[in-house]
């Protein structure tokens, strides 16, 4: 039976401070997503976009000093809803962001729907601050930690009330930039981290291996991934770029060693910044990345 996937896009900056990253579906469209996934031979719809208010719209800082609270919350129900409906139909979904904050709907949404999924974290960053540690209020530096029921009411319970992860079921790769409150909750948290250090020493291989054997109980997987892992040399067009991160190879072999495994349920794909990108190639590279992830092979 042939996979259907369903494109979703997030057309949502309120996460952060610098415009663009709304524009991301466009720039991944545009770059040619679909055709390319029905050259592999799947079945492709695309959903259109989630309803997201531009920032002009709506109030600035919530409480706590927190970046639109209320108009992220809201998004991140509507993708909640779009993204359960998606895997209740039996489609791969894939979000396109849009901030990472879109993440804590993606992932309820899967969970929701396909019961307990691991995660697969793909970031420079560790997005587990909380309202109290962020340097910044930007709501895209907290998802993860809100996921694991940590910081704002209004965000853990974002399809729910329960916390949608346990710090068990997730591995992050590529970390390389962390804020100090949030380094030591990290630590702390029983999350496998595995920063650009492991990356350079074990190389990328034995890593997205290791990470595999780590979610061994979950079948299935979700992965949320920020294109700020890759260097900026790469991958110029990100919201929050941060040197020394994966190389052009080093991303499609983990691609295609999670392709591999075929447990793969659901991706995201995050903070792409066209204002910032040079000629599209960062959606590019995203299209090329997806492709891989979903088993495109050389021979
Ligand atoms: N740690 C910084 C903050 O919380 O403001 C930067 C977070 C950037 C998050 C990007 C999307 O992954
Ligand atoms: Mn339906
Ligand atoms: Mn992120
Ligand atoms: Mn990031």
């Amino acid at each position: 039976m042939r996979r259907v996937v369903r494109i979703l896009g997030v057309p949502m900056d309120l996460g952060q401070g610098r415009r663009g990253v709304d524009m991301g579906p466009s720039a991944v469209r545009y770059a040619g997503l679909q055709a390319r996934l029905e050259g592999l031979g799947y079945q492709v719809e695309d959903g259109g976009n989630i309803i997201v208010p531009v920032p002009e719209e709506v109030r600035a800082v919530g409480p706590g000093g927190m970046r639109h609270l209320e108009a992220v919350a809201e998004a991140c129900e509507r993708v909640f809803q779009a993204v359960r409906e998606t895997v209740a139909d039996g489609r791969f979904p894939i979000i396109l962001g849009g901030d990472h904050s879109i993440a804590m709907g993606t992932i309820a949404g899967v969970i929701a729907a396909a019961g307990p999924t691991g995660v697969l974290w793909i970031d420079a960053h560790g997005d587990f601050n909380t309202p109290e540690t962020s340097p910044s209020g930007n709501i895209h530096g907290m998802p993860l930690a809100h996921l694991v029921g940590r910081g704002h009411p209004r965000l853990i319970q974002i399809g729910g009330p329960e916390p949608k992860l346990r710090p068990e079921q997730i591995v992050l790769i590529g970390v390389r930039s962390l804020d100090p409150e949030e380094r030591r909750a990290m630590a702390e948290s029983g999350m496998l981290v595995f920063t650009m250090r492991e990356i350079d020493e074990l190389g990328i291989a034995t890593v997205v291996r290791q990470a595999l054997t780590r979610l061994k109980a979950w079948p299935r997987l979700h992965v949320s991934l920020d294109l700020d892992v890759l260097d900026p040399q790469v991958a110029p067009g990100v919201g929050t770029p941060v040197p020394g991160g994966l190389t052009y190879r080093e991303a499609h072999l983990m691609m295609e060693i999670l392709a591999d495994s075929g447990r793969v349920g659901s991706v995201d794909v995050v903070e792409i910044n066209p204002i910032l990108d040079e000629r599209n190639r960062t959606a590019e590279l995203a299209v090329e990345l997806l492709a891989s992830l979903l088993g495109q092979q050389i021979l």
